[in-house]
């Protein structure tokens, strides 16, 4: 008999039926178990409260708490934001360090722990989410928390010479060894957490794989994310995505969709998509880029530079290539509807995909799950991001090499059919296999192994091997 289950995430799910893979995963989740779910409501108030506003979950509670202003603008935009997304994904020069914000982001985590502890028993498994919540369970350990702590980073895990750019460095490992289980995406994001232990004084690798520090043992595991494939791959076959946009007959289709973030490399995608124009030989078919990437976090300021950015990359390309019948980049800074967004993924030929940091990326696998298996387009992923690691028979590229990339998108609109079909079938095996179900209930089944005091009898050989003590 197992505690309950207690998700913490930024946002609660308090518009409606949710969308989105991982909300529904996590809803789904709870509407099945039973449990709470704590986050922030969107709402911002005058006076920090002290108490959650309760509303009724699909068979489960939500508990949401306000922030104030200085909240929103310290925890959320601020430190979370400004400094910790841009500091794990390798922009450490994009750190907007703001005197305040690290007290007010570390405010904000105790102030939830205390709120929390008021309600959690000692066999509760509690499930924290990403950055927002770092030392989360430091906070809650400090209120005499007991329960089990698990936590999933979905970002990348920072390299030690980057993580010596963060003020606060030093409190990482006291953060992270206060969770039971700290989780991250890849194989890589384990080994650059493991170096942090590494170059830490008192942190020690035990037999089993687990990691001791000060007292505490815990471990780090890579758990990676994926999509609910079946239901997206159904969704995408339900309509034509051509018709929706117009192409001539033999008009090529490459799409990318992303938030409009500057990891995501869509200034770099742009120029290697002109450059592909520009080699393009007379007779060759005529290709165009539906670029979808909605508004995010517009009130920092590198989100407002990347769009500018964009807006300037994509104006010079169709400059130069457009006809009078044709304008070869599409781009669109809004969100689309999801089923919308599955038959487009169907109707491309080509997916782009590359990030030049990013901890797993969903696209990759919601435009593979989307394809048509007799007649598959193809993806191209950068070595950056996390679902390299499981997609390795989509086209690899260097989102920093204009021209790799440029020639990959000839190689992909050239690629014949039975390639496209073998590449395929390998990719689709893992996206219906790995899914999001599979992700959330080999989370939950390691936190209740955990909870149960048992430890894995599995040796972490890559961690050994990096603690040194192979
Ligand atoms: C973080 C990590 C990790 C995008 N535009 C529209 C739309 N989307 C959807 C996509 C996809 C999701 O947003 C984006 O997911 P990603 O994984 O690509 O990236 P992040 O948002 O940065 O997510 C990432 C993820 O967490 C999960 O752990 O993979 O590495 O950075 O589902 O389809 N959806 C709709 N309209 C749009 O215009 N409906």
């Amino acid at each position: 008999m197992t505690g309950r289950n207690i998700i913490v995430s930024n946002r609660v799910p308090s518009d409606g039926p949710p969308s989105g893979g991982l909300v529904v995963a996590l809803h789904d989740c709870l509407t099945e178990r039973g449990g709470i779910w704590y986050g922030t409501s969107g709402d911002i108030v005058d006076t920090a409260g002290t108490s959650f506003r309760p509303i009724a979950g699909d068979g489960y509670e939500i508990r949401m708490f306000d922030l104030t202003q200085t909240e929103y603008e310290g925890y959320y935009l601020g430190y979370a934001n400004s400094v910790l997304w841009p500091l794990c994904h390798r922009r450490a020069d994009l750190m907007a360090l703001q005197a305040g914000d690290f007290e007010t982001y570390l405010g904000l985590n105790q102030r939830l722990a205390r709120m929390m502890a008021a309600e959690l028993r000692p066999d509760d498994q509690v499930w924290i989410h990403d950055y927002h919540f770092l030392p989360l369970a430091a906070c809650l350990r400090a209120e005499g928390v007991t329960a089990t702590l698990g936590y999933f980073h979905h970002i990348p895990f920072p390299a030690v010479h980057d993580l010596l750019a963060l003020p606060e460095h030093d409190l990482f490992p006291d953060w992270i060894s206060s969770f039971d289980l700290f989780g991250l995406q890849t194989q890589r994001d384990v080994a650059a957490a493991l170096e942090m232990f590494r170059s830490t004084t008192g942190a020690e690798q035990l037999r089993d794989g687990s990691l001791q520090y000060h007292g505490r043992q815990f471990e780090v595991r890579s758990f990676p994310i994926g999509i609910d494939a079946a239901s997206f791959a159904a969704e995408a076959a339900l309509r034509d995505g051509r018709s929706l946009l117009n192409l001539a007959p033999d008009e090529r289709l490459v799409i990318g969709v992303d938030r409009l973030d500057y990891s995501k490399g869509l200034d770099n995608r742009m120029r290697a998509f002109g450059g592909y124009l520009a080699a393009r030989s007379e007779g060759d078919p005529r290709a165009s880029l539906l670029q979808i990437a909605p508004p995010t976090r517009e009130e920092v300021t590198a989100y407002q530079n990347i769009r500018n950015d964009l807006e300037r990359i994509s104006g010079e390309v169709n400059g130069l290539y457009s006809d009078l019948d044709w304008t070869p980049i599409r781009y669109i800074h809004r969100g689309i509807p999801r089923d919308t967004l599955a038959s487009l993924y169907r109707a491309a030929d080509v997916g782009l995909v590359t990030p030049f940091c990013d901890g797993m990326n969903l696209v990759a696998k919601e435009f593979v799950a989307a394809q048509d298996p007799h007649d598959p387009g193809v993806l191209i992923l950068s070595q950056f991001a996390g679902a390299v690691e499981q997609m390795e028979a989509a086209l690899i590229v260097n989102p920093y090499d204009i021209g790799e990339m440029a020639a990959a998108l000839k190689t992909a609109l050239a690629m014949s059919l039975e390639e496209r079909r073998a590449r395929h079938a390998k990719l689709i095996k893992g996206v219906m296999h790995d899914d999001i179900a599979h992700w959330t209930a080999t989370y939950l089944d390691t936190m209740t192994r955990l909870a149960a005091g048992t430890q894995s009898k599995t040796a972490d050989h890559l961690a050994d091997k990096l603690l040194g003590q192979d």
